[in-house]
């Protein structure tokens, strides 16, 4: 049975991994942190059997602020494959604590390839890069070859953990991979990222009257299905060779259509239910970011099936489906 560790199992993509690697036949051990919520709803929501998970699932504590935690699992797990997608993954929080923001995403992926290179058995390696990492691109849509420009500490702490993946991929030929992936979305996605803030404000206007308010209605994401990404993930690590892949729609819609999708779901007029937030808008702000996964589909065999619309009615009707309205 192939065995393999994610770090960051409670997040939207850990769940959803850990869900695709049960149905591939995988072991699937998690680093978990001390926290003072014991939140793990992602995980009890998993479409397996308590039986299975119990078999099949095991929950490690540590930390990827400290190595020792790291190096002890690596080594008692003895896995195939890492994932490793744990971090502060929130933009706007990373203006607030740029240092932590640093040390857990740029100086954690770091501790976690010096475990692989010291591991003494091939593992291959994947870090969640992000599209955030083009910044301010010159050229849209982007792909492997776009350069970088990051705008946020959040980005930059992305940039510090690929170019590190690259290294120790070309300097001790580790089986390391980069996925570049693009903003992906999901009812399991954070309630303080956009679309599920708002799929959750269109249902709360409906239902209780309440008002939404958000930062920038302008900006432009391309947005995809969360668990079509993560079969990108695991597809990168099946390769013969490492590599890095640029993982998207290809399409990018703004937060006001995203926000007038959401609405129109439960019969309302956005315009009518959406305040402006001050806080919400970020010290600098992206440019337009849009995929080009044309790699991905060549060499991975990769394509997104869900697009905008689905995506806006899936995530509304879980919200409406959580509040006892199906
Ligand atoms: P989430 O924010 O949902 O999950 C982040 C995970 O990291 C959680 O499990 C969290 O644990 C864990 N974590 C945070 N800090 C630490 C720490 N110090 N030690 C151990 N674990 C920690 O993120 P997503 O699932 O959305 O994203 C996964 C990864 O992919 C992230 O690195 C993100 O930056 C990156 N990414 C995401 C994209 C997206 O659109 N979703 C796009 C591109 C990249 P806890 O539950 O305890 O908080
Ligand atoms: P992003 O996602 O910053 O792209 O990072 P987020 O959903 O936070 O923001 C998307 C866009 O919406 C605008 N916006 C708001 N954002 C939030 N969170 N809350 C609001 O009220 C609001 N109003 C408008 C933002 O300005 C932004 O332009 C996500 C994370 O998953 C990262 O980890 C990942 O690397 C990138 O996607 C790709």
């Amino acid at each position: 049975m192939p065995r393999a560790f994610i770090t960051g199992i409670t997040g939207q993509d850990g769940s959803y991994l850990t869900e695709f690697l049960l149905r591939q036949g995988y072991e699937v051990h998690g680093l978990v942190r001390q926290t003072s919520l014991m939140q793990r709803g992602r995980l009890d929501a998993l479409g397996v059997s308590s039986e299975e998970r119990m078999k099949r699932v095991f929950l490690h504590y540590g930390d990827l602020g400290e190595a020792g935690s790291l190096a002890r699992l690596v080594h008692a797990i003895q896995p195939d494959e890492i994932y490793h997608l744990g971090g502060q993954s929130h933009v706007r929080v990373s203006f607030d604590a740029p240092e932590a923001t640093f040390d857990i995403n740029a100086s954690g992926t770091l501790r976690l390839l010096e475990c692989v290179r010291e591991a003494g058995r091939p593992v291959r390696f994947y870090h969640a890069s992000s599209c955030e990492m083009y910044g301010r691109p010159e050229i849209a849509p982007q792909d492997e070859r776009t350069p970088f420009h990051p705008v946020s500490p959040y980005a930059c702490s992305k940039a510090a953990g690929h170019f590190l993946t690259v290294c120790y991929r070309e300097s001790y030929g580790l089986f390391a991979c980069n996925g570049i992936l693009f903003n992906h979305e999901s009812p399991r996605r954070g309630e303080n990222f956009v679309t599920r803030k708002i799929a959750h404000g269109a249902v709360a206007a409906k239902l209780h009257g309440a008002k939404l308010r958000l930062g920038n209605l302008d900006a432009r994401k391309d947005w995809g299905y969360a668990p079509e990404y993560v079969e990108a993930m695991w597809k990168m690590l099946q390769r013969d060779l490492p590599g890095d892949y640029v993982v998207a729609t290809g399409e990018a819609h703004s937060v006001r259509q995203f926000a007038e999708a959401a609405f129109a779901r439960v019969g309302l007029d956005w315009r009518e239910w959406v305040e402006s937030d001050p806080v919400q808008f970020r010290p600098s702000e992206v440019g337009l970011l849009v995929g080009n996964a044309s790699r991905a589909e060549k060499e991975l065999g990769w394509t997104p099936a869900t697009r905008f619309a689905e995506l806006v009615r899936l995530m509304v009707d879980a919200e409406l489906h959580a509040a006892g309205r199906p």
